[in-house]
């Protein structure tokens, strides 16, 4: 028989690690990949798993993640699938936001009781992966695990941002610590492969990926009044429940900072990126009826195109370019996401506004973008330049945010003409 499995995706605290690209959205509606948003990553591996009931707990219930879930999700009337958002909400026991992971899911759990499950899996709005859920919830039934916890092996860098664990050799994770400080990293090693050993990778980390039995998950709630999973009710909860390390060998990466949004968006560019958009698990996303991008003299190399764009530049090379994104001639991007637009201006207005000398929605004649992701409708003028690197020192001004050498241009900024970051 099919286990019976609710997924829950968390969709993201504050986001603040995100800003600017949080600013006016909730975390799972950030646009990725010149087409979709993060949300669709932990969606779609759930749908190509055969999971269809999600719910996606967020702290904004931002009109855009509404209406890109109702406009992208769309299930028979006989299958019961659903994604669903679930914000978080004041009432009358609780005027407070969720105040970290369980918290999140333990204030979700009412919602649950209409429903009959025997599995709940939560998952991480911020992370690009592609996983079959239904190997890991295999796994959790054939060993009657209470608790079972995707792990990957890092090396001993990585290891301080993940919950590192112990397992035994039947795979009984044995100890737990969120986040270990650098000088007790080295009690932490763990049994790997000779193959991940020579990478260096010999540290066993949670994925923040999870499956809880459902009773046990109750009960840890009743007992736990922990805020997260992490830091409180995973560790806490060793020798108590069977928690197992069901481990993963893909490519697997965290998308929550903005350095780490960004190298991942430009490895797709790659000639054989880590993670493959071109396969038969499909990214799953909003349907737009948009005209195929049109390209007009420019040298394009290792760039990824959206639906609907014009584009003229002199070249582009690694970079993306989201829908219906314009960009003129003469320009260049290097190293650059672009995340695109959310609507077209009418060519009346352009005129107007190349007349005036006013920059029109994209990117305008003769300007030089490297290392920077311009987030959705900025206007730039002709001749400007943003150039990120190292050499810049973070910051946060009124049309550009820099994070770790990045330029991220505010959504609907304008970057007047000849201007230099
Ligand atoms: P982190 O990613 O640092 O570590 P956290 O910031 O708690 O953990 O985020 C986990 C997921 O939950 C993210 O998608 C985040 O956006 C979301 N989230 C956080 N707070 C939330 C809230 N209040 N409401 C809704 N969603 C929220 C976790 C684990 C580590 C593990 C890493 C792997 O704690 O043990 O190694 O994930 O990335
Ligand atoms: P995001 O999730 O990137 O913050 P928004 O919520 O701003 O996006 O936009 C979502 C939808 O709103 C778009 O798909 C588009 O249809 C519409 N939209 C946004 N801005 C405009 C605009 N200036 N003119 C017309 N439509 C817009």
């Amino acid at each position: 028989m099919k286990p019976s499995v609710i997924s829950i995706v968390l969709g993201g605290g504050r986001g603040s690690r995100l800003f600017p690209l949080t600013n006016t959205r909730s975390k799972p509606a950030v646009p990725i990949a010149g087409k979709y948003r993060l949300v669709d990553i932990p969606i779609s591996n759930c749908l190509n798993s055969g999971f269809n009931r999600i719910l996606v707990l967020t702290q904004f219930n931002s009109a855009s993640l509404n209406s890109h879930i109702k406009n992208s999700f769309h299930f028979d009337i006989f299958s019961k699938g659903f994604v669903d958002i679930l914000a978080a909400e004041q009432n009358v026991e609780n005027d407070q936001w969720y105040q970290g992971t369980a918290d999140a899911v333990r204030q979700s759990m009412k919602h649950l009781d209409k429903y009959e499950y025997d599995y709940i899996l939560i998952l991480s709005g911020d992370q690009l992966y592609q996983m079959d859920f239904r190997e890991m919830i295999d796994f959790h039934c054939h060993n009657k695990a209470d608790i079972t916890i995707a792990t990957i092996p890092v090396n001993g860098q990585d290891a301080t941002g993940f919950g590192i664990l112990k397992s035994d050799d039947d795979g009984n994770i044995t100890s737990f610590i969120e986040k270990p400080n650098e000088n007790v990293l080295h009690e932490w090693k763990s049994e790997v492969s000779e193959e991940n050993k020579t990478k260096g990778k010999e540290y066993l980390a949670s994925m923040g990926i999870y499956v809880f039995s459902k009773t046990v998950l109750k009960t840890m709630f009743e007992r736990d009044p922990g805020d997260d999973f992490g830091g409180e009710l995973i560790p806490n909860g060793i020798g108590t429940y069977k928690t197992l390390s069901f481990q993963y060998e893909g490519y697997w990466t965290d998308i929550g900072t903005i350095q780490s949004f960004f190298e991942a968006n430009l490895n797709l560019t790659r000639n054989f990126p880590d993670f493959n958009l071109f396969s038969n698990r499909p990214i799953y996303t909003r349907a737009r009826m948009l005209p195929p991008s049109k390209i007009l003299g420019s040298y394009v190399s290792k760039a990824i195109f959206g639906d609907g764009c014009i584009v003229m530049a002199d070249k582009i090379e690694n970079s993306i370019v989201g829908n219906r994104s314009r960009i003129d001639k003469g320009s260049t991007l290097v190293n650059t996401y672009m995340m695109g637009a959310d609507f077209y201006q009418d060519t009346k207005e352009i005129v107007q506004n190349d007349e005036n000398g006013s920059p029109n929605v994209g990117v305008g004649k003769y300007c030089y973008i490297e290392r920077a992701i311009l987030d959705k409708n900025c206007r730039i003028g002709d001749n400007a330049r943003i150039i990120g690197g190292n050499h810049l020192q973070d910051g946060d001004f009124e049309t550009h945010s820099i994070k770790d050498g990045i330029v991220v241009v505010k959504k609907n900024a304008v970057i007047n003409p000849g201007v230099q970051i």
